[in-house]
């Protein structure tokens, strides 16, 4: 019978038929998907962190409209995620524990410090360029509920990526100082956004199987050329210098050709020795702790309403 259930399994990823919650899935699937899942529903919230640092300095009363709402838009993101978790038994308090424990990862690039206000529209630029260049074939990931998630997901992130470079545009039409703050962050931010799409393929030890089952849509490096690609002409656009000597267009490939990313540094960091790892960590640890009464009258509210009920 097992094996009828993994042929007709084989059969709908085949087809490029969505797989749902309830439908008989292999072992190895559930779990790829919930560590995927899981590692990005802990990096958009751990996310919230660097933009944070800056709500309370945000330049101007729009600004920080703004931002508000872009760190609003990434606990969103983190809900839906962990929902799109829970669907195949996974359990978001065990979740958040094994986070906060080390034991699940979240992405390398929100262990990087805000040093300006510049780096809020460079992280708007790269951070959520980068992610939209992974999320948008995530839409057409075999498993529903994740699929259908990073469909509202995305819409989001393409707002996001846009505030961020209209808030580079106007700080390039300020003043020398400014342009000089913009092409700090550039400096400091590229190399980290590129390592956002993970290990080289050779280096990869999910991406091969995440493909054959159309978890994954694309590997790390077709999706780390394919943001190259995206983000010279803007950064053209926008008079600012990528830090690579070695970027050049290639006619003959029909891409930017472009350096070697330090993958020392992305193992270091995914290893938690990163700038700001140890401060992360400890800062969601502290939110969680601290919001337990929360979950202690959520809880007893439930009760006490499931009583009424039944009375
Ligand atoms: N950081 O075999 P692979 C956002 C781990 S965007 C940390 O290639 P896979 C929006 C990997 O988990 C950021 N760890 O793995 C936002 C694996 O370890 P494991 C979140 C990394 O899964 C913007 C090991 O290395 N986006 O949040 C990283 O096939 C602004 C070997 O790697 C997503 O999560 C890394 N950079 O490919 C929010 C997108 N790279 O688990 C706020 C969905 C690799 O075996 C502000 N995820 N690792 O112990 C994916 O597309 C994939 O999971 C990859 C990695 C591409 C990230």
């Amino acid at each position: 019978a097992e094996e009828a259930l993994q042929r007709h399994f084989d059969d709908r990823i085949a087809r490029d038929q969505r797989i749902e919650p309830r439908d008989w899935m292999p072992e190895g699937y559930r779990r790829t998907l919930v560590r995927q899942i899981a590692q990005h529903a802990h990096s958009e919230i751990i996310g919230m962190q660097p933009e944070g640092n800056w709500l309370t300095r945000a330049p101007s009363l729009r600004r920080k409209a703004i931002l508000l709402a872009k760190v609003q838009d990434e606990a969103g993101h983190g809900l839906y995620l962990y929902s799109a978790a829970e669907t195949l038994g996974a359990d978001r308090a065990d979740l958040t524990g094994k986070l906060i424990s080390s034991r699940q990862k979240y992405s390398s690039i929100f262990n990087y410090p805000t040093l300006t206000f510049a780096d809020i529209g460079v992280i708007g630029w790269l951070v959520d360029g980068a992610a939209i260049c992974n999320q948008v074939p995530l839409c057409r990931s075999s498993f529903g509920p994740y699929a259908r998630a990073m469909v509202r997901i995305c819409k989001e992130e393409s707002f996001h990526q846009r505030q961020g470079y209209e808030l580079l545009m106007t700080m390039m039409r300020g003043t020398e100082a400014q342009r000089r703050m913009v092409q700090d962050a550039t400096d400091r931010w590229w190399w980290p956004s590129l390592m956002m799409f993970g290990p080289p393929d050779g280096d990869s030890p999910n991406t091969q199987q995440s493909m054959a089952w159309r978890i994954k849509r694309h590997t790390n490096d077709e999706l780390r050329q394919k943001f190259v690609d995206m983000t010279v002409p803007q950064a053209e656009a926008l008079g600012v210098t990528l830090p690579d000597p070695a970027l050049s267009w290639n006619a003959e490939r029909g891409h930017y050709d472009f350096g070697e990313p330090d993958w020392s540094e992305l193992k270091r960091v995914i290893g938690g020795s990163g700038p700001c790892n140890a401060q992360r960590l400890e800062h969601r640890r502290r939110a969680h702790e601290e919001g337990q009464w929360v979950r202690d009258a959520a809880v007893a509210h439930a009760a006490k309403h499931a009583a009424r009920q039944e009375a």
